[in-house]
């Protein structure tokens, strides 16, 4: 009922919404909707209260909650149901066991604080609570396995534009899955799936935005940051998240449709980081690397199936993402 209240009360038209009217929505009491509203002031939220007008939504708390978070979701978009939790080992291994028994596509888990979250090849995600956005996306898609790193592409690309219209930040991609912000890193997506033969039981997109962190650990202040670091405003992160589902919906409606990445390889280049510019690529991890592991080349953007082209040497050269790593000569970028 709460998410419901909260997302009455946003949409509307007049801004006032009467105790009556929402007594009738709901079938409860007056008392029973006092007791929500109480109980949503408590959370930080603001309400001006008028005698025969109603309630209005004045402020809203920059506290990830599921009502919060649920009220601000489009209706028919991707996301069917959010799940939220104060902490968490990793929203993705959250995501896999509810998808292991049978949870829907669409299926949103948002934790405050991840104790164990995950980056790739078995790196660690830094989740401090309060001021990221640590969350997870179970999908059952109609791709063939070997298009789901597709959806990392996709994902990228659904972030960067959401986070441009929020924040209106001049964020780039750095192929194939962190997004990035004056040369540093505020995002990364960990795509997960479980597959048998060709068929694909399910994949997890886990996200992870540094949204209004303000120190990082040691080992990475050099290469992380987050929007608020770079652009100086705070985010309300539960107005992002609705934003990212909004953007992800329509480009994975049109990626399972079309099977391949055709009609975004335009956006996508055109916010891709290291753009004809020279880069690294690392064929073992960027840190013990032998040099004869490395290559290096003009990086050219990324062609329908997702893999990045680079020139080397005169050749273009596909490189597809999973086990090789990608940056610019002297910066992580
Ligand atoms: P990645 O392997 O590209 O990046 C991991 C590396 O990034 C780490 O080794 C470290 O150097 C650096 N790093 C660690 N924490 C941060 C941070 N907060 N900001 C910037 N850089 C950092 C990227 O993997 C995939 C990350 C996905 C995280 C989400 S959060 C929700 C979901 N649950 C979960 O456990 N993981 C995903």
């Amino acid at each position: 009922m709460k998410s419901e209240i909260l997302r009455i009360m946003r949409e509307s038209e007049k801004g006032y919404v009467s105790g009556s009217a929402l007594c009738e929505k709901f079938g409860v009491s007056r008392q029973a909707i006092w007791k929500c509203i109480t109980a949503l002031k408590e959370q930080g939220y603001e309400f001006e209260s008028i005698p025969k007008k109603g309630y209005r939504l004045i402020a809203s708390p920059d506290n990830l909650c599921e009502a919060e978070i649920s009220s601000r979701i489009t209706a028919n978009g991707i996301c069917r149901k959010v799940e939220f939790h104060d902490s968490v080992n990793s929203t993705n291994n959250r995501a896999k066991i509810l998808a292991e028994s049978g949870a829907e596509e669409g299926t949103l888990i948002v934790a405050e604080e991840q104790t164990a979250g995950k980056g790739r090849r078995g790196r660690g995600w830094e989740s401090e609570p309060g001021v990221g956005i640590w969350m997870s996306l179970l999908l059952r898609p109609m791709l063939s396995t070997d298009q789901v790193s597709g959806l990392t592409l996709v994902t990228a690309l659904a972030i960067a534009k959401a986070i441009k219209k929020v924040t209106k930040a001049d964020v780039k991609i750095k192929w194939p899955n962190d997004i990035v912000l004056n040369g540093h890193k505020i995002c990364g997506i960990l795509t997960e799936m479980s597959s048998e033969e060709s068929y694909i039981h399910y994949v997890v997109v886990g996200i992870g935005i540094n949204a209004n962190t303000t120190i990082f650990p040691e080992e990475i202040k050099n290469i992380a940051s987050s929007i608020y670091r770079e652009t100086g405003k705070k985010v309300q992160r539960a107005v992002l998240i609705a934003e990212i589902m909004d953007s992800f919906s329509e480009l994975y409606r049109i990626f399972q449709e079309r099977k391949d990445l055709s009609f975004m390889t335009e956006s996508y280049n055109s916010l891709l980081v290291n753009r004809d510019k020279e880069v690294k690529i690392y064929y073992g991890m960027v840190e013990d690397t032998s040099d004869d592991e490395i290559e290096q080349g003009i990086a050219k953007g990324i062609d329908t199936t997702g893999a990045l082209m680079v020139e080397i040497q005169g050749e273009e050269k596909r490189i597809i993402s999973g086990e090789v790593s990608v940056r610019g000569i002297y910066h992580y970028t």
